[in-house]
């Protein structure tokens, strides 16, 4: 696969006229693969929700689902400018963008094409955190703190519920799991 094969899937699914149940909800992006590990925790979030992935635009699961992408600010701009100016077209409703390094590009770089879809930064490291959030007026981004890439999964998810209770409820239920567990700790401590 080139990366021009991979601009053309994304130009070309962007002028699918699908059913916006049939398109992923959340994309996420990452600078490269060694962001894997910090990035699952997105990954994990979205699916303890109940989002499914998408591996195939064909065969699109019914419920919330997310995409997964490595896309790179300065190896592959190209790429970038075509997922992220696709993504509105797509039915991308969030994004959640993640890079590492000082110059940590592929987050703010994604929250001006894309916009107006928000984006969720993910700083892959501690000193990636100037270059995410450091965004000037007029173009905005959110962020999370540096590899905390869960919270991102939750924010996107925050952004999809401000319309849909049930996600809301499904928020709150896992908000209410993560209490009850310290809860369970700190009782284990007696025991
Ligand atoms: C960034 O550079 C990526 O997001 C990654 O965190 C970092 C290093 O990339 P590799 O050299 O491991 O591919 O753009």
């Amino acid at each position: 696969t080139t990366v021009a094969d991979l601009v053309d899937l994304f130009e070309s699914e962007a002028t699918h006229d699908r059913p916006s149940e049939e398109t992923p909800d959340v994309g996420i992006v990452m600078g490269s693969d060694s962001d894997l590990d910090v990035m699952a925790g997105a990954h994990e979030a979205l699916t303890d929700l109940g989002f499914e992935e998408v591996t195939d635009y064909d065969d699109a699961p019914a419920g919330y689902s997310f995409e997964s992408w490595v896309v790179s600010a300065h190896r592959t701009p190209d790429l970038m400018y075509a997922y992220a100016e696709t993504a509105a077209d797509r039915g991308v409703d969030v994004i959640i963008a993640g890079a590492g390094g000082k110059s940590a590009d592929l987050p703010n770089m994604t929250a001006s094409l894309a916009y107006p879809i928000p984006v969720v930064g993910v700083p892959v490291q501690e000193k990636s955190v100037d270059s995410v959030i450091g965004m000037p007026k007029g173009a905005p981004i959110t962020a999370v703190d540096a590899g905390k890439s869960y919270n991102a999964g939750l924010s996107a998810a925050q952004f999809l519920a401000t319309d849909d209770p049930e996600l809301a409820a499904e928020l709150q239920a896992l908000h209410d799991k993560q209490r009850d567990g310290v809860a369970d700790v700190s009782l284990a401590l007696h025991e």
